[in-house]
């Protein structure tokens, strides 16, 4: 796999973060919860600097629920804050404000003018592609808030959305590049969707899923798709799975590409089950 992003792309998006990073109290960084270690660029802490942060443990309810606290559990020991969340079911999402509040609320109290103002905290989403930033910025403000119009003095271009709990949100996310640090972090991304599909060869992506699956658990291909997938290699799973889900082209040959690109939607979308792909250095078992 070859995926390269070029250095003036990186350098823009850094810049965009860095200058916006400037009006916010505190930083949510978004990562997907399937892929906590691949979906996290390493480069954002020394980005933030000692800005506030949240991790935003996002796709929640695409994870496995023990896994999750394994990984939340895992960060705070690290020293970081972690939230589970699920933006589209709603779920963690006031623990977010909570939390927020908590780490700089008291802050933005004393700091406006006369000591006594309480002015709004302020608040930037920033992850990679495809990691959930938007529908987020849309959970928080569809429900609690309205779009303010543009704030004069802070600057022209950026609109703010009001939250409850004194919380105020960049509408314009930070968007970070996804970083690989070797061939399997390229596939974790892939996996779950953070890179187009047009760049990758689609078969060699599912054959590659359904090793990694069958070797977390052998019931989700058996239960998902009724075999029995014992001594059976990838190929043959995805020629099974193409022949049950009637995906032949001519001469009644399984039409791999098809049966690929159902597989992987499949696990996109959780309906194989909710599998974490990666956990914490020294534990191989959830
Ligand atoms: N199951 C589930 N799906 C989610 C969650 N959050 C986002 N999604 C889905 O993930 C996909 C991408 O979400 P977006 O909000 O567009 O992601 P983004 O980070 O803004 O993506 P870019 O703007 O392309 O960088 C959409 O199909 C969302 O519905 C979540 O917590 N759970
Ligand atoms: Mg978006």
């Amino acid at each position: 796999m070859n995926i390269n992003w070029y250095p003036g792309h990186m350098k823009k998006a850094m810049e965009s973060i860095m200058k916006n990073l400037a009006l916010v109290d505190i930083a949510y960084e978004v990562i997907d919860s399937r892929i906590p270690r691949s979906s996290r660029n390493p480069e954002i802490d020394n980005i933030l600097g000692g800005k506030p942060k949240i991790i935003i443990m996002n796709k929640s309810d695409l994870a496995d629920e023990e896994a999750n606290i394994i990984w939340r559990n895992y960060f705070q020991k690290q020293g970081y804050r972690a939230v589970i969340v699920d933006s589209t079911g709603n779920r963690g999402i006031d623990d977010i404000v909570k939390l927020s509040n908590r780490l700089v609320g008291k802050k933005t109290e004393r700091s406006g003018s006369g000591g006594s103002e309480n002015r709004s905290m302020r608040a930037i989403i920033i992850g990679i592609p495809n990691v959930g930033k938007s529908t987020l910025i849309n959970n928080l403000s569809r429900r609690k808030g309205a779009r303010t119009g543009n704030k004069p003095g802070i600057t022209r271009a950026n609109q703010w959305i009001n939250v409850k709990g004194n919380l105020q949100l960049l509408d314009t996310p930070g968007i970070l590049w996804p970083k690989f640090q070797d061939e399997e972090v390229g596939l974790n991304l892939a996996f779950t969707g953070a890179i187009k599909d047009e760049i990758l060869d689609i078969e060699n992506l599912a054959l590659n899923l359904i090793d990694r699956i069958k070797n977390i658990s052998k019931r989700y291909l058996q239960e998902r798709y009724d075999i029995d997938i014992e001594n059976k290699s990838p190929y043959e799973i995805i020629e099974i799975i193409g022949r049950k889900r009637g995906c032949l082209i001519q001469g009644g040959r399984v039409d791999l590409s098809r049966t690929s690109g159902i597989i992987l939607d499949e696990y996109r979308k959780g309906l194989i089950g909710r599998i974490t792909l990666e956990l914490p250095e020294g534990r191989d078992v959830y």
